[in-house]
């Protein structure tokens, strides 16, 4: 789908209009989430959020190709990607509001918790689609991650294992174009990321990340390779992250207006949009009831969310190790019985 919402039919991946209104909605969903924990953040409810607006069509479309048993192995941007699989919406506010206990995973899906250290989660998924592999299971592992990642030694490690043992894996890069303030140029002295593929023997593909058919399209493709035990792909979707890194950060420290802009106009919503205007799908009231629909979601999750008591302080300890080692068996009794102490003194105080 080019910038001016038209399908290119020998490209098109075959999904009919009405999962193409699917998609929509689901981008839709994603931004409404995005823009509601961005002001959550600065009302304090949130410590700090990463943005992934901008990358909707990178998260929905490759998310959307996904069979129910294949794992994600995600790093912290994408959360599109668990809302196209259908997480618990509710959790997931949880999770941006700091509460541990929503990482705890779920043995009924096959989403990995977040990962922070860049391009360890690569690793994780290489061992994943091992182990797929191995058990002769038909599922395969997608992980993600952004440019700078491209640069740990993990990134690479994993690649080459993946490349060795031809295994069931796609490593979908979302080359959003800053790693922070680091330019994708400076990042690497290749032209294109998805070229690195060819040095570990596997398959690479750069493909237009703001245009959610093509992404659904080549993930779609690269996941039947993998099925197919043909080995991994390398997936390098080139988008842009419209926002600042995270609320932490602030981009118009490092990006000019300049550079912006032209990225404002490759919205990949809005190129859905066109492409609905021009088959004659569209309608304001069409527009207006998915708005409706997923502002209601979101207020929703965010109510739920916002009275789920606070974690104790106990559960800082769990769900790392199944077994806690003994040191922090230790760290764990001398904090609660600290967190008591304090509580009886000032309970005593109190009733002084
Ligand atoms: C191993 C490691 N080094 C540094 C950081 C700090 N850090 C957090 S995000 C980030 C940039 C990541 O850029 P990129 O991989 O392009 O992903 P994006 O944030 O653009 O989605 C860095 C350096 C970290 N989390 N982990
Ligand atoms: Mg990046």
């Amino acid at each position: 789908m080019n910038e001016e919402g038209e399908v290119d039919d020998s490209l098109h991946p075959g999904l009919s209009e009405d999962k193409i209104k699917e998609l929509y909605h689901l981008m839709m969903l994603a931004r409404e989430f995005d823009e509601k924990l961005f002001k959550m953040q600065r009302s304090g409810k949130i410590g700090t959020y990463a943005s992934l607006k901008g990358q909707e069509a990178c998260e929905i479309g490759s998310g959307y190709a996904l069979e129910e048993h294949d794992w994600v192995v995600p790093s912290f941007r994408e959360m599109g990607v668990f809302i196209t699989r259908g997480a618990d919406r509710v959790k997931l506010v949880q999770g941006w509001m700091g509460d541990t206990r929503a990482f705890q995973g779920d043995e009924n899906t096959r989403d990995l918790p977040i990962a922070i250290p860049i391009a360890s989660q690569a690793l994780h998924a290489a061992g994943i689609a091992w182990a797929s592999k191995i058990k002769g299971e038909k599922s395969c592992a997608i992980t993600y991650f952004g440019d700078g990642a491209t640069s740990e030694g993990d990134f690479h490690e994993a690649l080459n294992f993946a490349g060795v043992f031809k295994l069931p894996i796609v490593f979908f890069c979302q080359n959003n174009q800053w790693a922070i303030s680091t330019p994708r140029k400076v990042q690497t002295a290749s032209e294109t990321i998805a070229q690195k593929a060819i040095s570990y023997g596997i398959k690479g593909v750069q493909i237009d990340g703001n245009d959610v058919l093509a992404v659904y399209k080549a993930t779609k493709e690269a996941l039947e390779r993998a099925r197919n035990g043909e080995g991994p792909t390398l997936i390098e979707a080139i988008t842009f992250r419209l926002g600042d890194h995270t609320t932490s950060d602030d981009a118009s420290k490092y990006r000019s207006e300049e550079e912006v802009s032209p990225w404002v106009q490759k919205d990949p919503i809005q190129r859905v949009v066109k492409h609905f205007q021009k088959i004659g799908t569209w309608s304001d009231e069409y527009g207006a009831k998915v708005k409706g629909e997923v502002e209601k979601e979101v207020e929703e999750a965010v109510e739920k969310a916002m009275q789920i008591p606070p974690p104790g302080p106990e559960d800082v300890f769990k769900y790392i190790f199944k077994t806690l080692p003994k040191d922090l068996e230790e760290e764990q009794k001398e904090l609660l019985e600290e967190v008591n102490e304090k509580k009886s003194l000032q309970d005593k105080g109190d009733a002084v």
